[in-house]
């Protein structure tokens, strides 16, 4: 805290990670210089003015910038902006929230990242931990900033969901165990390369005591020598298996539960169950917890959740696949279950990723395409007879106009939401309230 103090410090980016940091920074007594990008971004009013070193909005100035001895850099600007590459070129240290968060920390940390998949094992490894008796707490890229987490009382271990732009900006965490569960193309707005991206991920196995990776997926292999634990699904070790007539779940080679017992599905939410129980495991939960968790899980709001059953017709809301791989996934673990077409509506802001990778699944298990946004001209012309609409209230209208019993009608969009909407959670209720309107 001293040599903090002594130091001039600005935090860049005013969203929900920057506005708990500067209040970390204040209970410490460190009074920080605030930046942000935006003219207005939403919260400032949250700040006393008069307790911080100044808050200067609008276009980030390089030369104030470059005064600085560190830089507390929000996930959603990148490090790679001139005026903080100025600045660092000029000896200020960037670092973001996590790193910060790793300097104070004196608790264990399991450290989740991963193109997909990540807040579903995070919540599952602090429900694993919770029926163990251990007080867990999820933080990071799920919501609460680790500098507000940090702040909690009485937590044993703090699970953290950490994307990519966070890990580009953390050094020095450690922890007990930590996971890349898979990675596809995501941010190439950011990153450009494929390369660029998996190595920011590949961070996460920095300094961590084992490294739980996908044997499915090479790019997750680590590069760092630690203890490793790979998984995958085929496998009878960490797997799934047959055991009595049922599939099982199966870890260190014992059953651990029927995958029936299950309250999430799909191949790929069998992968995370096995996952998250060889983190929390890692970090002292038991068995007993680790079942009872899997059990009573309930899956997170917009991924791959059933809005209704209408007539025969199953309407599912996966608003949260923001990205090809997770529509991907999604559409392999729903398939099988599904009688009639599948009905699917797609497109956004595609963040640079190529849309081509989603042919063959188009061509395969999807009969009607409708396509929606920024980019859904680019799934658009993958498949004969798409249906290209302005809304999503437009694209629910056709789809009930084409759906039969035993269909299924299924919001998996490939894409962010931020070209039309306010966020993934909105184009999700968005849809939900449409179906409703529309068919109950
Ligand atoms: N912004 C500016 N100028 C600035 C600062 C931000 O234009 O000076 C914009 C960003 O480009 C972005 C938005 O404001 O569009 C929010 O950015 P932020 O860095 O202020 O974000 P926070 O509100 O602090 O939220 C961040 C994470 N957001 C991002 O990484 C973009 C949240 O993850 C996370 O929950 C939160 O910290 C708490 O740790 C959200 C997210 O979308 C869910 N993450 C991406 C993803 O999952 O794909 C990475
Ligand atoms: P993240 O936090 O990484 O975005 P979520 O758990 O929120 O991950 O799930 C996001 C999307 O990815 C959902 O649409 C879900 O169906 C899909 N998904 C979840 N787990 C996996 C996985 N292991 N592999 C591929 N897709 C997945």
């Amino acid at each position: 805290t001293q040599r903090l103090a002594k130091k001039r410090i600005a935090v860049v980016g005013l969203g929900l990670s920057g506005l708990a940091t500067v209040r970390f920074l204040l209970s410490l007594g460190v009074k920080p210089v605030l930046m942000d990008s935006r003219i207005k971004p939403a919260g400032i009013e949250q700040i006393a003015a008069e307790k911080v070193d100044g808050i200067y909005l609008g276009e980030l100035d390089a030369n104030r910038l470059a005064k600085m001895d560190m830089i507390i850099l929000s996930p959603g600007l990148s490090p790679t902006h001139p005026a903080l590459r100025f600045a660092v070129a000029q000896g200020a240290e960037l670092i973001g929230d996590v790193e910060l968060f790793a300097r104070f920390n004196q608790k264990p940390v399991i450290a989740i990242t991963g193109s997909n998949g990540k807040s579903t094992v995070t919540k599952l490894v602090e429900a694993m931990l919770k029926c163990s008796g251990i007080n867990a707490l999820a933080a990071g890229n799920i919501g609460l900033p680790v500098l507000e987490a940090i702040a909690q009382p009485s937590v044993d271990v703090f699970v953290l969901e950490l994307s990519s732009f966070q890990l580009d900006t953390t050094f020095s965490l450690q922890s007990v165990a930590s996971t890349i569960l898979n990675i596809s193309a995501d941010h190439l707005d950011r990153y450009h390369t494929m390369s660029a991206y998996t190595e920011s991920k590949q961070r996460v196995y920095q300094h961590t005591q084992l490294a739980v990776f996908n044997l499915d997926d090479s790019a997750t292999t680590p590069e760092q020598t630690a203890q490793t634990l790979g998984i995958k699904l085929a496998d009878a070790a960490y797997g799934v298996a047959e055991c009595e007539g049922q599939r099982c779940l199966m870890l260190a080679s014992e059953p651990l539960l029927n995958v029936s017992q299950m309250t999430i599905f799909g191949a790929h939410n069998e992968f995370n169950a096995l996952v998250a129980a060889s983190l929390a495991l890692a970090a002292g939960a038991s068995r007993t917890g680790v079942v009872q968790a899997l059990q009573q899980f309930e899956s997170l709001p917009h991924r791959c959740v059933l809005v209704t059953n209408s007539n025969n017709v199953r309407w599912v809301n996966d608003s949260k696949a923001t990205n090809i791989g997770a529509t991907l996934a999604a559409i392999a673990g729903l398939r099988p279950s599904v009688s009639g077409n599948l009905i699917l509506i797609a497109g956004g802001d595609g963040k640079g990723a190529d849309m081509r990778e989603l042919k063959p699944v188009l061509d395969a298990d999807v009969q009607q395409l409708i396509t929606l946004g920024q980019d859904g001209p680019a799934i658009a012309e993958l498949k004969a007879n798409s249906i290209p609409v302005k809304t999503l209230q437009d694209a629910v209208k056709v789809a009930a106009r084409l759906a039969k019993p035993g269909d299924m009608v299924l919001l998996s969009p490939a894409c962010a939401s931020l070209d039309m909407f306010k966020s993934y959670s909105d184009r999700g209720e968005q849809f939900a309230s449409a179906v409703k309107a529309e068919v109950l």
